[in-house]
């Protein structure tokens, strides 16, 4: 998988690009990743990246030119193999659609993408327009700028990708995953056994592994019930509930 990146603070991807699942990834050659700054795409002394809004308002706005600049040298060093026009182009924004596991195993199942990061009050909409294929949000708040977004999607798909994960960090038992059904992962605990007068559930120190399992599942229906009752109302229509997890909802009256 490659990723490309245009942003004003290329700096702020060696954070995915080095530490961490992702920076392991990254040095195992399992995806690479080339950051492109618009400013590098200016022609004037200046170095000019951003001008004031038409129409008047509060702050600047980016200019679209050094981002199709930069964004065509992006497209251009993947090579058109595979179709450089089969890319997505990703726009953070607020206004995208809600960035979810099912995206996150889209990207890491395929080439990779380019995620343009808008900075000051936003982007010249005429890029937009002609250029991205794709906005997408992470919820509702507004940031000021969209490389923590991307960065945010770039981990979800990396830790995916086969060999990402050793068994010390496994996917295994992740929230939203195959094993939990979609469901809310259970509660974790670890040495030492007393924490601050708090114990363990003894279950988990009973070395009975099928136990273990059922309570695990309880909990994690019976939290996600609490919690994220659309999580766990997807679960059902999507047939990932078996008759011993909808015995035990009712158990609790839900
Ligand atoms: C901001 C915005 C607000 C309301 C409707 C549409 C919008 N688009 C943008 C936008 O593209 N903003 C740029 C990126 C420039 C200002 C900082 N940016 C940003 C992205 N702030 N917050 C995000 C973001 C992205 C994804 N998920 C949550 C927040």
């Amino acid at each position: 998988m490659r990723i490309d990146v245009v942003s004003l603070f290329p700096e702020m991807f060696s954070v995915v690009g080095d530490l961490g699942v992702t920076g392991r990834a990254h040095r195992l050659g399992l995806w690479s990743l080339h950051v492109w700054n618009p400013r590098d795409y200016t022609h004037d002394i200046h170095r000019t990246v951003d001008d004031r809004p038409y129409g008047g308002g509060p702050g600047m706005v980016m200019l679209a030119e050094p981002l199709e600049a930069a964004l065509d040298d992006a497209l251009a060093h993947r090579g058109t193999r595979g179709g450089s026009s089969s890319i997505p182009v990703i726009l953070m924004s607020p206004a995208g659609r809600r960035f979810d596991q099912t995206m996150a195993e889209e990207l890491a199942s395929g080439p990779g993408a380019v995620f343009i990061c808008g900075r000051y009050e936003g982007v010249d909409q005429r890029f937009i327009d002609r250029r991205v294929t794709h906005e997408v949000s992470l919820g509702d708040f507004v940031l000021s700028g969209g490389e923590l977004p991307a960065m945010a999607c770039i981990d979800a798909a990396v830790r995916l990708l086969p060999g990402a994960l050793n068994d010390r960090d496994s996917a295994k038992q992740d929230s939203f995953n195959e094993a939990t059904s979609g469901l809310l992962d259970s509660p974790h605990y670890t040495r030492p056994e007393l924490y601050h007068g708090l114990g363990v559930p003894e279950i988990l120190r009973s070395g009975h592994h099928a136990n273990i399992a059922v309570w695990r599942r309880e909990q994690s229906l019976a939290l996600t019930a609490a919690r994220r009752p659309d999580l766990l109302e997807k679960a059902r229509r999507e047939g990932r509930l078996s008759k011993k997890d909808e015995a035990f909802l009712r158990s609790l009256e839900l």
